[in-house]
């Protein structure tokens, strides 16, 4: 039996997605079918445009279908202070449309699922509203898939005191992430910044890709300035968290995580933002209120942070 995971990547291209792009690519034990536009990091005409440019830059043949504009209930919120208005970081590339997959987004998910049923893996790496106009049209869809995988969320609760970051795939489309959540899966596994963002690139590993000269890394470090003069705030030095690449990474290598829970995520509301939370405590304890039940899923409580970035330092700057 093939150990190749065929991939079918639902993606709002800013500069963690093509960094995961990159790193698919790369790694022969994954294939990239398909490839899903959604607004998110970016509006979803540059999502769009970036998956094209990136699958260019590899010489990949792969189908792009154009996905939602907007969140199911409400206007997009687009955080071009992070990555850049165009989602890399404004270098000025020059992004042709890729050719169009013929079908939108959620049809192409359905279809994909249903001619190939449990072959393929789903990776969302963007807001969920795809995944749920999808579920719309085949609410059965996720049992069509070998295991969904997605980078949002936020864990269980965690200790009094932690402070809570907040995942904008999530908090972007609140009613697509309560679809998902709720929908019946074989597996869906939930990479949060609980995990994420504490998956650090640092400088040494910022400067190995620099150094490298390969095409992969040379995209890889040039669209980084935008998401290094975001985050140099968060902790005062020029490093990156690697969300999304570490939910390839979790997809590819689930010896990767070493410790998880499984349970019921509810999306909930804190102020004005949203977050997906297993409903469970950092003790694991059910929590002090009422919730909704739903069907189990598998989320992320701890990784090998350091064979990760190692792996995906390698991968990017290999020959
Ligand atoms: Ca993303």
């Amino acid at each position: 039996m093939s150990t190749t995971r065929r991939i079918v990547v639902d993606t709002d291209t800013g500069i963690d997605d093509a960094h995961t792009l990159l790193y698919l690519a790369g790694r022969a034990d994954a294939e990239i079918v398909a490839v899903t536009s959604v607004y998110g990091n970016c509006e979803e005409e540059d999502a769009a445009r970036n998956i094209g440019y990136v699958t260019g830059l590899l010489g990949l043949d792969v189908p792009v279908f154009r996905g939602a504009g907007k969140p199911l209930e409400s206007a997009p919120h687009i955080a071009g202070y992070v990555h850049g208005l165009d989602g890399l970081g404004d270098r000025g590339y020059h992004r042709p449309q890729p050719r169009d997959g013929g079908e939108p987004a959620a049809e192409a998910l359905v279809r994909l699922a249903r001619e190939r049923p449990g072959e393929l893996d789903l990776l969302a790496l963007g807001p969920l509203t795809n995944l749920a106009l999808a579920l719309r049209i085949d609410p059965e869809l996720f049992t069509r898939y070998r295991s969904v995988v997605l980078m949002g969320g936020s864990g269980p609760y965690p200790p009094p005191g932690t402070h809570l970051t907040v995942d904008a795939n999530v908090n972007n489309d609140p009613a697509a992430a309560r679809a998902v959540f709720s929908a019946p899966r074989g597996e869906l596994v939930m990479v949060g910044v609980n995990v994420t963002s504490v998956t650090l690139l640092q400088e040494h590993a910022i400067a190995a890709l620099r150094a490298a000269g390969t095409p992969r890394a040379r995209l890889a470090s040039e669209i980084l300035d935008s998401y290094l003069d975001f985050y140099q705030h968060h902790w005062g030095r020029r490093i990156i968290p690697l969300h999304d690449p570490l939910a390839a990474g979790v997809l590819l290598d689930p010896g990767l995580v070493t410790a998880y829970a499984v349970g019921p995520v509810n999306v909930v509301r804190h102020g004005p933002q949203a977050r997906a939370h297993l409903m469970r405590t950092a003790d694991g304890l059910p929590p002090a209120f009422r919730y909704e039940p739903a069907p189990p899923t598998k989320v992320i409580t701890a990784v090998d942070s350091a064979r990760f970035v190692a792996d995906f330092v390698e991968v990017l700057t290999r020959p």
